[in-house]
């Protein structure tokens, strides 16, 4: 009885850690670093997280949820933007999209929603690219 309850949990410890590593997949919540999928979530008049840390020449894996009641976009004013151009980052209120970027300089890269008012009203954000 008492070995068949070990059993038991033995199984059940094995199950909740199997699922874990099926579910975690690499996109976990609240994680901002590069190399797996980092969502971001865009609403009135933030983006969450706004703060991502990358590497240079690494990809990273965009996905953009927005959440708000508004049109949003997300677009970097710099000029260092490889891997953006031609990626429609545009999203109607309750729309998904998925964008890869690869940044080839290091440094703090701004983004912000262009639409009118929206940055000025704090809808800004940042990638950190280190070398
Ligand atoms: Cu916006």
């Amino acid at each position: 009885m008492k070995r068949l309850a070990w059993f038991a949990l033995v199984i059940v410890v094995l199950g909740v850690g199997i699922a874990a590593l099926l579910l975690g997949g690499g996109r976990g919540p609240g994680s901002s670093t590069g190399g797996g999928m980092i969502e971001i979530v865009m609403e009135e008049m933030r983006f969450t997280p706004n703060r991502i840390d990358a590497r240079v020449d690494q990809a990273i894996v965009l996905r953009l949820v927005n959440r708000g009641a508004q049109r949003h976009d997300l677009i970097f004013p710099s000029l260092h933007m490889p891997g953006l151009e031609g990626q429609e980052a545009i999203l109607e209120p309750g729309e998904t999209r998925t964008i890869s970027l690869r940044f080839d300089t290091p440094g703090e890269h701004t983004f912000l929603c262009s639409l009118p008012g929206h940055a000025a009203a704090g809808m800004t954000g940042a990638v950190f690219v280190r070398p």
